[in-house]
């Protein structure tokens, strides 16, 4: 069984060595360049997380899907005039020996990326609150220094949307923290440009979405800057690409519109098969002993296979597959 069947180790890929793995994807450098030094391989993995655990059971072709809804997203954005370049070189098959492309063995999973300097802050915007940002309202009243009215509740649709940054965290979950903090982290003028860019790409992504009757709760992207490009210098804020995902299922909540109701936790639109079978007695799942989820059944597994085909077809209006 290959290592995305399993959960396991990310595959070797010839050509190319392991950097690091998050939850669901792998990253990669050229085996030819010095560690460090070249282009980069984002692959997106079959895995899937929930309730903060990895689960054993990959589910069929959420890498590519996830994969394809990525680069309809980058494509959209490069359209849409934010002035926002991205770091994707290409998602084509080459030849294995890292010299163009992308390996056959992560065909249609895989991006190869031009490496940046990758800003140290988490740009989240949000359109509705939930998650961390309901708990940081419930103790507070705000969210990342951003005031909030009175008698929000779970899923409730803000206002406005809020640039609600957090500090990325080695382990455990990442920190909100206020623009004073970003801007300290990446001087004024990048700060407000990275709030700025957040802002107006949730704002296409949320509209884009409620048209196709999919409501999008909040969204996170990474940014960076081309190797050489200080932060603290003028033309910083210019400079600043879109790297890693945008706009997908890992990296925002999207909720279907039409089951939207506020006052309670709102489905997710590709887990929550996941999340009501684990909960479910028939798993037998000892979350509170912090046991590793059991195994997923094939209808489980197949139903959620299912919403992110949905999520990809409803979102970019075409057929997958
Ligand atoms: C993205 C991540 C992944 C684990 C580093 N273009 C870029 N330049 C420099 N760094 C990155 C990128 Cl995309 C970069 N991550 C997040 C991706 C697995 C963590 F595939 N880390």
């Amino acid at each position: 069984m290959s290592a995305a069947a399993t959960g396991a180790a990310p595959a070797e890929l010839p050509g190319w060595r392991h950097v690091r793995s998050g939850k669901v994807r792998d990253l990669y450098e050229p085996a030819s360049a010095a560690p460090g030094e070249g282009d980069l391989l984002v692959v997106a993995s079959d895995r899937v997380s929930a309730f903060d655990h990895v689960l054993a059971t990959p589910v069929p072709d959420k890498g590519a899907v996830l994969t394809a809804l990525s680069l309809w997203w980058f494509e959209r954005l490069a359209d849409a005039g934010l002035g926002l370049p991205d770091h994707v070189l290409s998602a084509d098959v080459g030849p294995d020996d890292a010299s163009a492309g992308v390996p056959a063995a992560v065909a249609g999973r895989a991006v190869r990326c031009r490496r940046l300097e990758m800003l140290p802050v988490e740009c989240v915007a949000r359109g509705y609150l939930t998650g961390s940002g309901l708990a940081d309202y419930r103790a507070t009243g705000a969210v990342c220094g951003v005031e909030l009215p009175d008698g929000l509740e779970d899923g409730s649709r803000l206002h406005r949307p809020v640039f609600t940054p957090a500090t990325k965290a080695d382990v455990g979950h990442d920190e909100n923290v206020s623009f004073a903090v970003v801007a300290d982290l990446l001087g004024p003028a990048l700060a407000e440009r990275a709030r700025e860019v957040t802002l107006r790409l949730y704002a296409l992504g949320e509209e884009v979405a409620r048209e196709r009757g999919v409501l999008l709760a909040d969204t996170k992207i990474e940014l960076g800057l081309p190797p050489g490009v200080e932060a603290a210098s003028a033309d910083a804020p210019e400079a600043l690409v879109l790297a890693d995902e945008v706009l997908t299922p890992d990296s925002s909540r999207f909720w279907d519109a039409a089951a939207w109701a506020p006052g309670r936790a709102q489905p997710s639109f590709d887990k929550q098969f996941v999340r009501d079978w684990l909960l479910s007695d028939a798993s037998g799942w000892d979350r509170a002993a912090d046991a590793p989820p059991p195994p997923l059944p094939d209808d489980v597994v197949e139903a959620t296979r299912g919403r992110y085909v949905e999520a990809y077809e409803r979102l970019t209006g075409r057929r997958w597959g």
